[in-house]
């Protein structure tokens, strides 16, 4: 068994979530190859890093993210700090031939994610983009299905996801709402996971006509920390929200499959939802995250006097489902993704192999971002360039 370390940069929402992933893969994953062990911890300032070191069990803690990347001892570079610091940790850690998963989306711009790609390449480093909702169960049981052909062609696919966490205007001006540090707003925060999964299921994404537009234009400032994702309130001096809460999309896949691909923020009663509906030659997919055990399916060749939707609900026989619970329907989180997303990272990483989505699918996600936000702008009908692998160019 090999032990790697791990530098963790960030300790809020998703320092928690990879911190619980390290703690869990032996636990889920054993006789394990690989060995985690939480060995730094970068926060914004030493207070924040003491305490998130004793919190998620990590060894060291540091104010500055450079000493871990400079430090001979950590194997893996774990990026899991608002979007603004993604590129520079994450180029700066390939450089240093540290394997490296950065959260999502990859990068602010499609600019930004082109460098990253560009300093994966050529390194034997593993690099991974933390895609995680692809790795539940249900949604690894419908890939097995799309492959096996169980439903045929793929003809069309709705992906949907909705949040509400943000409708409320008073939930405060955090990192999200500023596009110097997002990037963007519901597309890059949670159109991207949608793209990820239609990607995966579907295939490359070739032509995009979008709108978006922003409903609540200012909130309450909110000093720079984690975000409270909409757990606290503020009535004080606003400012300015300048990317987009909405977003809906027509898109053509390369097969030629069409579709529709949607996110907002501003969902009441929507607080996860996140749902993919796929429609084949022969039979078709739905998966609610909100139902995350379930997969429903129907298949054409059931007959005409008993075709329906069934459910089938995910364990131990399914893909990405052996290792969890011994029942099935027992309730998988969201946690338990990131555990599969920890343990497949380490396969990798002992296996000398890539990992999949890695920062070539993080650059295509971006692709496809930048092509939707430009579509709104223009109102026209934009093309994807796609990223071709062997070359490292986009065509
Ligand atoms: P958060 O706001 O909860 O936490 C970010 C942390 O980074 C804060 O604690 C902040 O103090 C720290 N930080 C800021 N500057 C830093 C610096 N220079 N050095 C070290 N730490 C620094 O944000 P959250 O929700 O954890 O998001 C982080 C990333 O994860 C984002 O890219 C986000 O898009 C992504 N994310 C992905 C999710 C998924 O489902 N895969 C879920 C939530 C977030
Ligand atoms: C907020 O919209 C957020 O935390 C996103 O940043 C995550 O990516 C998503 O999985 C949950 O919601």
């Amino acid at each position: 068994m090999k032990k790697i370390n791990v530098g963790l940069i960030g300790g809020g929402f998703m320092g928690k979530a990879h911190s619980l992933a390290y703690a869990a893969v032996p636990m889920f994953f054993w006789p394990t190859e690989i060995l985690p062990v939480k060995h730094s911890i970068a926060e914004a300032t030493d207070a924040l890093a003491a305490d998130a070191a004793a919190r998620f069990g990590f060894e060291k803690s540091t104010s500055d993210w450079r000493s871990i990347i400079d430090d001979p001892e950590i194997d893996l570079v774990d990026i899991a700090t608002p979007n603004n610091l993604h590129a520079e940790i994450a180029i700066a850690a390939l450089e240093a031939g540290k394997h490296v998963i950065c959260e999502k989306p990859l990068a602010r711009t499609v600019e930004e994610a082109a460098k990253m790609y560009e300093a994966s390449r050529g390194t034997n480093a593993v690099h991974m983009v933390a895609f995680n909702y692809r790795r539940t169960p249900a949604v690894a049981l419908a890939k097995r299905y799309i492959d096996e052909g169980a439903i045929g062609r793929i003809l069309n696919v709705r992906a949907t996801y909705l949040q509400d966490w943000s409708a409320d205007p008073n939930s405060p001006l955090s990192w999200r709402f500023k596009k110097s540090i997002a990037g963007s707003g519901a597309v890059g925060d949670i159109l991207t996971h949608v793209l990820d999964m239609a990607r995966y299921l579907a295939g490359e994404i070739t032509e995009v006509s979008a709108l978006t537009a922003n409903i609540i234009t200012e909130r309450p400032l909110q000093q720079a920390g984690a975000d409270s994702l909409g757990n606290s309130k503020g009535d004080g001096p606003k400012g300015p929200v300048d990317v987009e809460d909405e977003v809906m999309s027509l898109v053509k896949f390369a097969s030629g499959a069409i579709g529709s691909v949607e996110a907002t923020r501003n969902a009441w009663g929507r607080n996860n939802f996140i749902t993919l509906e796929i429609h084949g030659s022969e039979g078709s997919i739905v998966f609610n995250y909100e139902n995350r055990d379930e997969l429903q399916v129907c298949f054409k060749n059931d007959g005409d006097d008993r075709r329906g939707f069934r459910t089938v609900y995910t364990g131990p026989n399914h893909p990405n489902g052996a290792n969890l619970w011994p029942i099935p329907a027992l309730g998988v989180g969201y946690g338990e993704t990131k555990i599969i997303e920890a343990h497949d990272l380490f396969t990798a990483i002992a296996g000398g192999e890539p990992v999949r989505p890695d920062f070539g699918d993080g650059y295509q996600v971006a692709l496809v971002d930048h092509a939707i936000l430009e579509s709104a702008a223009s109102g026209q009908w934009v093309k994807v360039p796609q990223l071709n692998r062997e070359t490292g160019k986009v065509e």
